[in-house]
């Protein structure tokens, strides 16, 4: 098939995860679930009660995942992941043992929202960490065996941070979303700078809480952006406020490649929100959380990983040529977001 949008960085990975879409779909948005959902269920290994909100990575012939795993004693920290095909995972029963720069044991004090994104060769775990409240931590690794955790980012509060695959004008590039210590009633997602992944500055706002009922309350980064022909492509959360509670769902943007603070669409319509099963019922009910894709630049597909009602982790599907005419197609941004420069 033609491809009008390519899929650039990412390369080939013939064994992705996939289903076609299935025939007679009524979703208005081209995203739709693996068939098997979900991909890992309640109480995997001993002490773990649920995995949700993860992020895997292409390794070898198979997958790496980073894992939240809600320990029974209902503190969330970071498990491994092994996959051959990215559906049926096999988890290490121990925390990932990270150390500090000087090679000693690190423990956080609780861990939740991984994201895993290779740049270069290495690998970066980002999380939400308690640093006198929820902030950003973050390690890296380059064979999956030695977990070094780096500075953290920002001060406090900050709870979700997603890292950008490669470096633009030879920076590497944060979103953040930054909050308050709690359920966070508010939130825009901005952008951060920095050379060395230690300093980060040049702090630019790239998307505001969105005018659609849908991500009304707050926005925050999922997937690591890829990048596109059309730009960086991003899955994101869009939170709304009912009656009984917070509603997460899976919205999209494509941001400007090389100042990815500026946005060019932003679909006004939500990419896929609760209706099935176990995105309405579990420990939070009514979640769809978006933390990793995996895609494949030779048939421009794309598989969604995302926490379902912080209970299990879900596959969605789409392809970059469709997902990208439907964000084009429903594009409402909100004159801020487009606004180059400091406030
Ligand atoms: C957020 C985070 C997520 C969680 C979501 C919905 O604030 O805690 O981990 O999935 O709430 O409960």
């Amino acid at each position: 098939m033609d491809q009008t949008v390519r899929i650039l960085g990412a390369g080939s990975l013939p064994n992705i995860p996939w289903e076609d879409r299935p025939v007679g779909d009524s979703h208005d948005a081209p995203v739709w679930r693996f068939s098997r959902n979900p991909v890992i269920g309640r109480n995997p290994v001993p002490g773990v009660a649920r995995v949700f909100n993860s992020a895997a990575v292409p390794y070898g012939d198979g997958y790496l995942a980073v894992l939240r795993g809600e320990q029974v004693d209902g503190v969330p920290h970071l498990y491994l992941g092994r996959s051959p095909d990215g559906i049926h995972w096999r988890i290490d029963p121990e925390r990932i043992p990270f150390t500090d720069g000087q090679g000693r044991p690190f423990a956080p004090g609780y861990a939740y929202d991984p994201r895993l994104v290779r740049v270069e060769d290495t690998y970066y775990i980002l999380w939400c960490t308690d640093f006198y409240g929820a902030a950003i931590g973050m390690a890296a690794t380059k064979d999956f065996q030695t977990f070094t955790r780096l500075e953290n980012p920002f001060i406090p509060f900050n709870r979700n941070a997603v890292l950008f695959p490669r470096r633009i004008g030879g920076l590497y590039k944060l979103l953040s979303r930054p909050s308050d210590s709690g359920h966070t009633p508010f939130g825009d997602i901005f952008v951060s700078d920095s050379p060395d992944m230690v300093f980060w500055g040049r702090h630019r706002h790239v998307m505001s809480r969105g005018v659609a009922w849908w991500e009304s309350v707050k926005i925050g980064g999922g997937a690591a952006p890829i990048e596109t022909t059309e730009g960086w492509l991003l899955f994101y959360h869009g939170v709304s406020s009912t009656c009984n509670g917070f509603v997460y769902s899976i919205g999209g943007a494509l941001l400007e490649i090389d100042e990815p603070s500026r946005v060019l669409y932003r679909c006004r319509n939500f990419l896929l929100t609760p209706e099935e099963p176990y995105e309405e019922r579990g420990f939070v009910p009514n979640v769809c959380f978006p933390c990793a894709t995996l895609e494949d630049a030779d048939t421009g597909r794309i598989a969604i990983y995302y926490g379902a009602a912080d209970t299990c982790v879900a596959l969605a599907f789409t392809t970059a040529e469709q997902i990208v005419a439907y964000i084009k197609a429903h594009s409402e941004v909100c004159p801020s977001d487009t606004e180059p420069g400091l406030r």
